[in-house]
C-alpha cells in the first residue's frame, strides 16, 4: 500500500495530538509506515520559526509577517520531511497544514484568501493534503482543555471571537470540499473520538 499524506486541522485543544498518535498506532498496526508530524515545525529551522510565531517575548510580527513566516516552515518542512516521506511510500501524518492557513491567518486575522492561495501554490505545487480531518470542538470546550494544560502562547492568548472565526473558517472549507474532509465530533468522549478515526482508517487503507 503506498503512503498518503493525512492532515489533521481544527482549533485549540481539539485533540489533534491525541488523534495523531491514534491513527499512527492503527496504520502501524497495519503494517504501514509511519512518519508523524507538525506545523509549523517539524525540521530544526521550521521549529525555530515556529518558537518566534508563538513566542510572547520580543518583537511579535504583523499578520503579513506571520503568514510568511509560517509559508516559509512550510517550504523547509515540505522538501526536508514531507516529499522525501511520501517519495518512499510512508504515510505523512501531519498536526495542522495549509488549512489551519486559511482557517488562522485568512478567515480570523482577515488576510486575503487570493494571497494566501498564490502561496499555496508558489510553495506547494500541486502538494495537497490526500485527507483532511478536522477535528471539531466548540472554542469553549477547546480553550478550557488547552488553558487546563498551563501557559498559553501568543495564539492562545486571542480572545473568543477569534476562535469563533477558526471554527466558521474550517467548516466552511470543509463544506466546500466534502470529498477530501472529514469532520469528527471532538467534544465527543475519547472512545467515540477514536471510533470514528477507525472508520476514516478503514476508508483509506480499503482504497489502497
Ligand atoms: N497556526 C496558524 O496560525 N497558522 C498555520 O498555518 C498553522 C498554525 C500551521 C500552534 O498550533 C499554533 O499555530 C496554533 C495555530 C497556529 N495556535 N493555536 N491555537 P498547535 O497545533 O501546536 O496548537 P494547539 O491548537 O494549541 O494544539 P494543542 O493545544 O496541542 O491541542 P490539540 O493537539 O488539538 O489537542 P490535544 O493535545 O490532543 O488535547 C488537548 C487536551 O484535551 C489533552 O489534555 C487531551 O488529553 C484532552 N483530550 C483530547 N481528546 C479529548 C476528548 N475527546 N475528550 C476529553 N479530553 C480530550
Amino acid at each position: 500500500m503506498s503512503g498518503r499524506f493525512i492532515t489533521i486541522e481544527g482549533g485549540e485543544g481539539a485533540g489533534k495530538s491525541t488523534a495523531q498518535a491514534f491513527i499512527a498506532g492503527k496504520l502501524e498496526q497495519q503494517g504501514c509506515s509511519v512518519v508523524c508530524t507538525r506545523e509549523p515545525g517539524g525540521t530544526p529551522l521550521a521549529e525555530a520559526i515556529r518558537n518566534t510565531l508563538l513566542s510572547l517575548k520580543g518583537e511579535a510580527p504583523v499578520d503579513m509577517a506571520e503568514l510568511l513566516l509560517l509559508f516559509a516552515a512550510r517550504a523547509q518542512h515540505l522538501a526536508k520531511v514531507i516529499e522525501p516521506a511520501l517519495a518512499r511510500g510512508q504515510w505523512v501524518i501531519c498536526d495542522r497544514f495549509t488549512d489551519a492557513t486559511f482557517a488562522y491567518q485568512g478567515a480570523a486575522r482577515g488576510l486575503s484568501c487570493e494571497a494566501i492561495s498564490s502561496l499555496e501554490s508558489l510553495v506547494q505545487g500541486s502538494r495537497r493534503p490526500d485527507a483532511v480531518v478536522l477535528m471539531d470542538l466548540s472554542p469553549e470546550i477547546g480553550i478550557a482543555r488547552a488553558r487546563a494544560r498551563g501557559e498559553l502562547d501568543r495564539f492562545e492568548q486571542e480572545d473568543r471571537a477569534f476562535y469563533d472565526r477558526v471554527r466558521v473558517g474550517y467548516l466552511t472549507r470543509a463544506e466546500a470540499q466534502p470529498a477530501r474532509y472529514s469532520i469528527v465530533d471532538a467534544s465527543q468522549p475519547l472512545d467515540a473520538v477514536q471510533r470514528d478515526l477507525r472508520h476514516l482508517i478503514d476508508q483509506w487503507t480499503s482504497h489502497g
